[in-house]
Formats: structure tokens, sequence, C-alpha cells
């Protein structure tokens, strides 16, 4: 059953898998992992992310998840995913039904099919013999540019012993960081750095930030948040696995809501993905509500992630030359928070992908 559905993968197009495990399906996850080009999540949602970044670079993903890692995903994929109307397939081990024996799988699973029809997801159930109707869901899901959902009988796969491998060392870091106070604010920063920013490939966060960078340098290069607070990092990720050299324009409490991302970019082996953490202390976009970063140090949960070079400064003079190597590190900002005065952006999130798409191809 899982060659048969390899396969189908491969005749439908896909190349590259995103997923985060279920026992039901190990075997399939296991050869999905060895045929194609492949990244294990740490959360489901930064996968939507992921995949988002990969498709607008050029690539074909396709995310394998439980029933209940769907719960995970769903504001990512109406506000990104569906928002942009961009492709994704997903298969879903559908858990909680067909004589479950773990409770908790069961109010999600069973009411799927449900929650599926109130988000608009077209699905289709595969039980082993329908194939062809399997790989057209798959491929149609790029046809349509739609969000299209297969959910997995769990009865069906082949048994596979679990997977052993030594445990690999945690290596020791001698870590020093500097503290600091901030002088400006987000706007002053990237303003500051303005000429650094200009002809980069950015993703830059949801409200303020990306209001901000539209009215100090507006450029097709950009990608503008609308949404899905929380997969800057996440889009930036999936565009620099498909080969491009990325800015990620990221705000405390964004990075805080999918910690997981910087865990999961380092695990990928990302090229030359920068995460410049524009940090305020505040959720700033919605009013300056403190937020935990306040009283935590986003460089060292970066180093603790596994990120080998980090800064951190408060000057856009010493900003700009950080960002100058194209490599992957974490570039920490301490910001005052405030917002400036600038409107919301004009443009439809459709034309934001398109013309962003056509900037980088
Ligand atoms: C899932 C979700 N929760 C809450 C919001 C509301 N919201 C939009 S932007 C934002 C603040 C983002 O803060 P941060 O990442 O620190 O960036 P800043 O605006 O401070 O630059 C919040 C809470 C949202 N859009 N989506």
């Amino acid at each position: 059953m899982e060659e048969e559905v390899i396969s189908a993968l491969e005749s439908a197009g896909i190349n590259f898998i995103l997923s985060l495990p279920c026992e039901k399906i190990k075997r399939l996850i296991h050869l999905a992992n060895q045929n194609f080009d492949s990244l294990t999540l740490c959360r489901e949602e930064e996968g939507v992310g992921i995949a988002a970044g990969l498709y607008m670079a050029g690539r074909r993903p396709l995310m394998i998840i439980q029933s209940s890692g769907f719960g995970n995903c769903i504001n990512a994929l109406m506000s990104l995913t569906f928002c942009y109307q961009m492709p994704l397939p997903i298969l879903i081990s559908w858990r909680g039904v067909y004589g479950e024996a773990i409770e908790a799988q069961k109010p999600m699973g069973e009411r799927l099919p449900r929650l599926l029809n109130a988000l608009g997801i077209e699905y289709i159930v595969f039980d082993g013999k329908n194939v062809d109707e399997f790989e057209n869901t798959v491929a149609g899901a790029y046809e349509e540019g739609k969000v299209k959902a297969i959910l997995l009988r769990p009865d069906i796969w082949t048994p596979m012993p679990d997977i052993s491998f030594p445990r690999p060392v945690v290596s020791e870091k001698n870590i020093t960081v500097q503290g600091g106070g901030a002088r400006y604010t987000r706007y002053e920063i990237l303003e500051g750095i303005k000429n650094e920013l200009a002809g980069e490939i950015i993703v830059s966060n949801i409200g303020y930030p990306s209001r901000e960078l539209y009215d100090i340098l507006d450029q097709s290069t950009n990608f503008y948040m609308l949404g899905s607070m929380g997969l800057a990092s996440a889009i930036g990720l999936g565009l620099t696995l498909a080969g491009k050299e990325v800015v990620v324009i990221e705000g405390d409490g964004s990075i805080l809501m999918n910690p997981s991302t910087l865990f999961t970019a380092i695990n990928s082996g990302a090229g030359a993905l920068t995460i410049l953490a524009i940090d305020n202390a505040a959720y700033g976009s919605t009013g300056n509500q403190m937020t935990a970063a306040a009283k935590a140090d986003l460089q060292l949960l970066a180093i603790a992630a596994g990120f080998d070079k980090t800064f951190r400064s408060s000057e856009p003079d010493e900003v700009a030359e950080f960002l100058k190597a194209k490599d992957t590190k974490f570039i920490h900002v301490l910001a005052r928070p405030g917002n400036a005065n600038v409107p919301t952006i004009p443009l439809k999130a459709v034309r934001i992908k398109e013309r962003f798409m056509e900037a980088i191809r």
C-alpha cells in the first residue's frame, strides 16, 4: 500500500514532504522521507508556513499529519494558504474513528469531516482502493490552487518496527551574550537598514512591521503577511529550503507563538535564512501589550535552537553590518515599543503573492 501511495505522489508531481508523525502511518512517513526531499516538523502549523514558502519558490510540497495536528493548523490554513490562494495537499492520518483505542483522539477525529466542511476544504477518504482518486486529489490541489485533504483510514497500512538510532551528543556551548537598552522604534530601525534591505527577498511580519516596511521600502521581493501570526520565520524557511536567500522581519510576540520554527530551521540545515527579530517586548501591532520577551532572552532562545551565528544590537548601523553576510543567522534587535502612523497596505493578498513569485523566480 505504502509503495502505491509514494508512486501516486510522484505522479502528482510532489517533491517535498513536511511531516509530523502518526504511529498508524509510520512506514508511509519513513518511505516518504526516503523518496523525497523532506523535513520533520515540530508543529503542524509551521508546516503550513514552510509549505507556502516552498510553493512560492517553485516547489510542490505536501504535508503528512495526524488528525489531531490538523487542529493545530486551522488559522494558518485560513489566513495564509486560503487567503493567498495557494495550493496545499494534506494527508491526514484519521484517528478517533474506526474503533480508535485512544479516547483523546475521538473528539477531534469524529468532528473532522464536519470541520473540513465548515472550513470549505474539499476532502476524500482514502481506503487503499481509490488510488486514482488519491492521485487526482493531490494533483488537483496544485491545478486549482487549493487546500485539499485526504483522510487516511488507519487500518490499511503495513506495520513497521520502531526506528532506532544512536542519541547524538549534545554540544556544549560557551555562551556570552551582551545586554543593552533600546533606543529606536521598529520604524526607525527599518529606516536605518533600508539600504541593506533593498533588493533582498523579505518576509515581513503581520501588522505594523509590514505596514512600516511598505511605507519605507515597498518592493516586489517583499512578502507581506496579512494574517497567520507566528509564521513569518516558517515562510522564510520554506523559501530558504527552495534555495533562496531570505531576510525575515520578525517580532518577539510572533516568535514566542511558534518558537519551534527556530529549532526546525536549524534541524533542516537551511542555507541562508536571516531572522531579524525586532524585539520591542510588546505586541506592538495590537497596542503595545507587554510580551513574555520582556523577561526572557530571544538571542539565548536562538542559541538553544542551534543557531551558530547570533547577534544583538539596538543600533541600525550595526544591524546593517550584520545583514551583509548571506548565511543563516539570528539578529536580535532591541527596540522601543511604538508604531509609526502609516496606513494599511493597499494590496490584496493574491496580488502580494503574485508579484512576489514573479520577482523571485
Ligand atoms: C493567531 C493570532 N493571534 C493574535 C493576533 C492579533 N495580532 C496581530 S499582530 C499581533 C502582535 C504581534 O506582535 P509582535 O510579533 O511582537 O510584533 P510587533 O507588532 O510588536 O512588531 C497580534 C497579537 C493575530 N492576528 N493572530
